[in-house]
């Protein structure tokens, strides 16, 4: 196998988890205060699903958390981002309120597309999350482009532009992902491809559905260097998130980064998982990320149990503001929905009749292929 696809190599404790020690404790504390508003946000967001206050569709980071805030950790505030419709984590650490992200669930006009995209299709141009896509692999060809303009409007360097385009492991078999990896390839676009593998397209495990399951070895036909870290471990994330995106500033090379990591739920709030059995479930609790993280800022003397505790109440108690503002908020008006629709002027095409030759402009027939 190619000597581009490696692990990352984090400093580890014995129990597996990236050492703390050396760490300046405010960022790490910042990081938990992310992973705690994540939980109190998603965990909210199932229970007003459940009392109809969001529709269509809704998908969680529940047990994605320290994945979701190590990737957003490493990215600069010029960085792009493209991520998936599993986003809502990543809107929150990416600092979009978590009002203006609530009201978009509840279809508002004050969230983060005006009510009109609701939970898979959040945006912010200002901070650079350029959605937010309900089609699986609909951002991967967008992402790639964006980095193709990046390539075209300035130099590479320290502090030159990347973009993030987050990839659900499902989302790796689809043909644009290949045509994106391999045009990346070429043209040394400064991207990373963030593999988010979470083991499961829905209800199938990579296994059952991917050729290669180590996904971070997927770059290997356009020679593209994969690293694969533990998705669970915040730092392990970051780091290896901050190493592809040097890669792509300074080198104009993309890259893949695959997170393994597990979502605590179903699908989407409506999927009650019952393809996993009680032993999967809880070997899965038991991995989860949260109480893993808190603990090891307590033993580190980076917080104390109390400390923790405020930090999980004030989550909730932003989380209870959030939903506040989104009832309060106003439905788009009708009058919005026409101004948009409408905005450009529909031709009249009530002069070409059926069997009349349609005007498609000049005659091309001349030309071949
Ligand atoms: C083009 C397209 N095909 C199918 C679907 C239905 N669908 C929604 S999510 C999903 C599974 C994707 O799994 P993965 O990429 O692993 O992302 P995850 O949900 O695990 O975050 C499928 C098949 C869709 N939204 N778009
Ligand atoms: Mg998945």
């Amino acid at each position: 196998m190619s000597d581009q696809v490696r692990t990352a190599g984090q400093t580890t404790t014995p129990d597996g988890h990236s050492d703390l020690s050396g760490e300046p404790p405010e960022p790490l504390v910042g990081y938990y205060r992310q992973m705690a508003l994540i939980r109190a946000f998603e965990l909210r967001a199932a229970e007003m699903y459940t009392k109809a206050k969001i529709g269509g569709y809704c998908h969680l980071n529940l047990g994605e958390e320290a994945t979701v805030v190590g990737l957003m950790a490493a990215l600069c505030p010029t960085d792009y981002l493209f991520a998936t419709y599993r986003e809502h984590g990543y809107a929150l650490a990416r600092g979009v309120p978590a009002e203006r992200v609530m009201a978009e669930l509840f279809g508002k006009a004050t969230g983060t597309s005006g009510g009109w995209g609701g939970s898979m299709h959040l945006f912010d141009a200002d901070l650079r999350l350029l959605g937010g896509y309900g089609i699986v692999g609909g951002q991967i060809p967008l992402a790639t482009g964006a980095a193709l303009a990046i390539s075209y409007r300035a130099e590479p360097g320290e502090r030159a532009e990347a973009v993030m385009c987050l990839i659900g492991d499902g989302a790796t078999n689809i043909g644009a992902f290949h045509e994106s990896l391999n045009l990346a390839a070429i043209w040394h676009l400064p991207i990373v491809y963030v593999i988010v593998n979470n083991g499961l397209g829905m209800g199938t495990p990579v296994s059952a559905s991917s050729a290669e399951p180590e996904l971070y070895r997927r770059g290997c036909a356009y020679r593209m260097p994969g690293t694969r870290v533990d998705g669970n471990d915040v730092l392990a994330v970051r780091d290896a998130a901050a190493g592809a995106l040097d890669r792509a500033r300074s080198e104009r090379r993309p890259s893949i980064l695959e997170a393994v990591c597990y979502r605590l739920r179903g699908h989407s709030v409506v999927d009650p998982a019952r393809y996993r059995t009680k032993e999967e479930t809880d070997r899965l609790r038991s991995l989860d990320p949260l109480p893993q993280f808190r603990s090891q800022l307590i033993t580190a003397g980076i917080l104390d149990g109390e400390e923790a505790s405020r930090i999980d109440t004030d989550a909730e108690q932003a989380v209870s503001a959030a939903v506040a503002f989104a009832e309060d908020s106003p439905f788009p008006g009708q009058d919005q929905l026409f101004a948009r629709t409408y905005a450009t002027p529909v031709p009249n095409t009530s002069t070409s009749l059926p069997g009349e030759p349609l005007d498609c402009g000049p005659d091309q027939s001349d030309r071949t292929g």
